[in-house]
């Protein structure tokens, strides 16, 4: 049932209707900026999980459980959860405390140098819904995300799953999708609504710095309506939606796109449909998919015939990722918002490495699913890392005065080219591991501004006019 769901066929489906020469989409790539004109790449973790079903909506992440990330892994960006069942608990009613609690969060991060995108979370759509418990076994909730009077599921069952990601067939849940979308043609109100809970947030956020995006919805999943029908129709329509409202209240910040994610998770070509981004100036609309190849979501790992499906889900992943960002949406800038699996199965560092690489290539900020403890996350419940915690802490540039051309990245060794911006004062920005950069650096093709063992991030200059690539190595 899982396969014939979320990927039967979807391989050859994937492979025959993919643009025949894939090569016209990989030149272009473009970055969020951050106030000083920089690019901005972006690695990071959702956090978390344990946000989605918490009486205060906040997850169980403390300040020095992010003094801890930051220290070990050097990551610069959060995809941080957020809930419509909290923003709005009741119709029109903006809960200013829970955004107060947003917002001390955001603070957390702003003290250290990070950037937020806000992901307005959802799984099966709402916390609202209850399996059946015909069987007497105290079935409970089976997801999150939209507020209970915003749920009609017009009493159709919700049987029992193992899953989770099963519970999206069962018929109420599909109705409470279909009255969300108004494919019942019953509530109209429900997208309006959806905007106007964003106006609310963008409303709270528009003058912080360090919240530079908004996911409009996670996973979105249409009910009856699939694919075309569902990406190309409602969902194009409530993010057109969204991104106006929120552009009435924040000109500045970034709107993140994602498609359907059964399928495209898996690396099946997306249908969304334009969404136009009315501010002033460049569009600044970005593109926001999740990466889970099947094989590794049903618990094999990266090796074997289970390595072979999942290159080739990376390959049409990638070049259907890069045609919606390129040839839909006019180049927007690609975040990995989800990727993540279980770090004990075999080959599951080979895995990370792949999706860290391509993620470099494609020019696409990470945020990795999720900062939870437990296997999936970088340290288990007791503390103790995990294998994600060495694999992730590796040399990148964060914040780049000018256009990235290329970087790549040794254990000890970091090199950048980019095509520096004479009207960008800031510095480049580059974090170096203590693994690799424990002393001095030597620093090659730009001045050095500082460098600062403490937060490990060296800053540097260069005033060339062409592409200029610069080189960081141990000092010898
Ligand atoms: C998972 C959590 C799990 C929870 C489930 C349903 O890890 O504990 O029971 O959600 O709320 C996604 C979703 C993300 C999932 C994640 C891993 O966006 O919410 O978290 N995942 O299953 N899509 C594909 C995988």
């Amino acid at each position: 049932m899982t396969g014939s769901l979320l990927l039967g066929g979807g391989i050859a489906a994937a492979q025959s209707s993919l643009p025949s020469s894939g090569s016209n989409t990989a030149a272009t790539r473009s970055y969020l900026t951050d106030d000083a004109g920089r690019s901005l790449i972006l690695r990071g973790f959702n956090t978390a999980s344990s946000a989605k079903s918490a009486p205060d909506g906040m997850p169980d992440f403390t300040e020095a459980d992010l003094v801890r990330e930051h220290a070990e892994m050097g990551t610069n960006f959060v995809r941080f959860l957020i809930s419509w069942r909290s923003v709005e608990p009741e119709p029109g009613r903006y809960d200013q405390a829970y955004l107060d609690r947003v917002e001390e969060r955001v603070g957390w991060y702003a003290e250290r140098g990070y950037k937020v995108m806000l992901d307005m979370h959802q799984d099966v759509y709402s916390g609202a819904i209850m399996a059946d418990d015909t069987a007497g076994t105290g079935a409970g909730p089976i997801g999150n995300g939209a507020p209970a009077w915003a749920t009609y599921t017009d009493g159709l069952p919700v049987e029992k799953q193992d899953r989770w990601e099963l519970y999206y067939i069962q018929p109420g849940v599909m109705r409470a999708f279909d009255n969300f979308w108004n494919t019942t043609g019953k509530h109209p109100e429900l997208m309006e609504h959806y905007a106007n809970a964003w106006r609310a947030v963008a409303e709270r956020f528009a003058d912080n710095d360090t919240v530079v995006a908004y996911d409009l919805m996670n996973e979105p999943w249409g009910g009856s309506l699939q694919f075309e029908e569902f990406e190309a129709g409602p969902l194009t329509d409530l993010y057109q939606r969204s991104t106006n409202a929120i552009r009435s209240v924040d000109q500045d910040s970034w709107v993140c796109v994602a498609p359907q994610a059964v399928g495209v998770n898996q690396g099946i070509p997306s249908r969304l449909g334009k969404v136009s981004d009315p501010r002033a100036g460049e569009q600044r609309i970005a593109y926001c998919p999740h990466l889970y190849p099947l094989p590794l979501d049903l618990g094999d790992g990266y090796s074997g015939v289970s390595k072979t499906l999942t290159d080739v889900t990376m390959r049409t992943w990638r070049a259907s990722i890069e045609q919606v960002a390129n040839d839909v949406l006019g180049g927007a800038p690609i975040i990995i918002g989800e990727f993540g699996l279980d770090t004990t199965l075999p080959g599951a560092r080979d895995f990370l490495d792949r999706v860290y690489t391509e993620a470099r290539e494609m020019g696409a900020g990470v945020s990795y699913w999720s900062s939870d403890p437990g296997t999936w996350g970088p340290y288990m419940p007791d503390g103790t890392p995990t294998i994600l915690v060495e694999t992730l802490n590796k040399a990148y540039p964060r914040a780049v005065a000018g256009d990235p051309v290329s970087w790549s990245a040794a254990a000890d060794r970091l090199e950048l080219t980019f095509r520096p911006d004479s009207a960008i004062t800031a510095p480049t920005e580059i974090y170096l591991p203590q693994s690799g950069f424990p002393g001095d650096v030597d620093v090659e093709g730009a001045d050095v501004v500082e460098w600062d063992r403490q937060s490990r991030l060296l800053t540097v200059r260069s005033a060339a006019t062409g592409d200029v690539t610069v080189t960081v190595t141990p000092a010898a």
